[in-house]
């Protein structure tokens, strides 16, 4: 009978606990690596870096970069970001995969279009996040850099914001060294429909280099440009992502239900 007690504490702590593979503030160092959060609101871009169909019927694939700051040895297991759609519009039918790339750091130069930029490919996967609903963040737009979107400005408002949360297989955690840079871009993958692109969301917090852009073409990809405020181009933009560590809640978790586990197999074996 204690046994079943035991098993019963254990299940309701499980479920009242949040989904371990969401990312909620505030921040914890214990669980949290690197933590550049959205900025909701005026202020606040959702960059277009979508695989996708211009109205016109041409293909684009735009891809965002922003750059971190390895600080710990712990490897990255989870990797958050935040995303709103094109006229909050999310294709229907869409698999939802994106694809999630780190990168070395070039480092700026000495002249002013020397700004640092993504170097070579160190880990790339096409993952399925989960998704839930952020919040509604009025006054934010959607950008596109290349401006054929909403053309010529590039801007139009949404302002429905999910949160993505990507957690990755041990075999495929992202093992750093510290006091290293890297970058780390996010693309939404495949959509086929057109009118229907999604973009990163800026941040409130700003490190490093500013974030970058490219496109990814049939004759490869173009050069990194910087990404500023297009209202404001003094303004630097950096995107919202959290990555996170093995999380000591999940391992008390497991650790408790295998305990308890061998305590029942004790007592029916007697
Ligand atoms: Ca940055």
């Amino acid at each position: 009978m204690r046994i079943q007690l035991l098993f019963r504490s254990l299940a309701a702590s499980v479920l009242a606990l949040p989904t371990l593979a969401d990312w909620d503030p505030p921040v914890d160092p214990s669980r949290d690596k690197w933590v550049q959060s959205p900025q909701m609101g005026p202020g606040g871009y959702n960059v277009l870096s979508s695989q996708a169909i211009y109205p016109g019927g041409s293909p684009v694939s735009k891809i965002v970069a922003d750059d971190w700051l390895c600080n710990d040895p712990r490897p990255v297991t989870d990797i958050h970001v935040w995303g709103s759609w094109w006229s909050d519009s999310p294709p229907p039918g869409w698999p939802g995969l994106f694809s999630l790339t780190i990168y070395s750091d070039i480092p700026a130069g000495p002249n002013p279009g020397d700004y640092s930029r993504p170097g070579d490919v160190l880990w790339s996967k096409t993952l399925q996040p989960t998704v839930r609903f952020w919040g509604d963040a009025v006054g934010e737009l959607f950008y596109d850099p290349n401006k054929v979107l909403n053309s010529p400005s590039g801007l139009s408002p949404e302002q429905k914001v999910w949160q993505y949360n990507f957690t990755l297989d041990p075999q495929d955690y992202f093992r750093q060294q510290p006091g290293t840079v890297y970058w780390l871009s996010v693309q939404a993958m495949g959509i086929t429909d057109t009118g229907h692109y999604w973009g990163w969301k800026t941040s409130l917090n700003h490190w490093g280099d500013d974030a970058t852009w490219a496109d990814l073409g049939i004759s490869g990809q173009t050069a990194w440009y910087e990404l500023r405020d297009p209202l404001d181009p003094t303004r630097s933009l950096d995107m919202a992502f959290v990555l996170t560590v093995p999380e000591p809640r999940g391992w008390v978790l497991i650790v408790g239900l295998g305990l308890a586990g061998f305590a029942a197999y004790r007592r029916i074996a007697r």
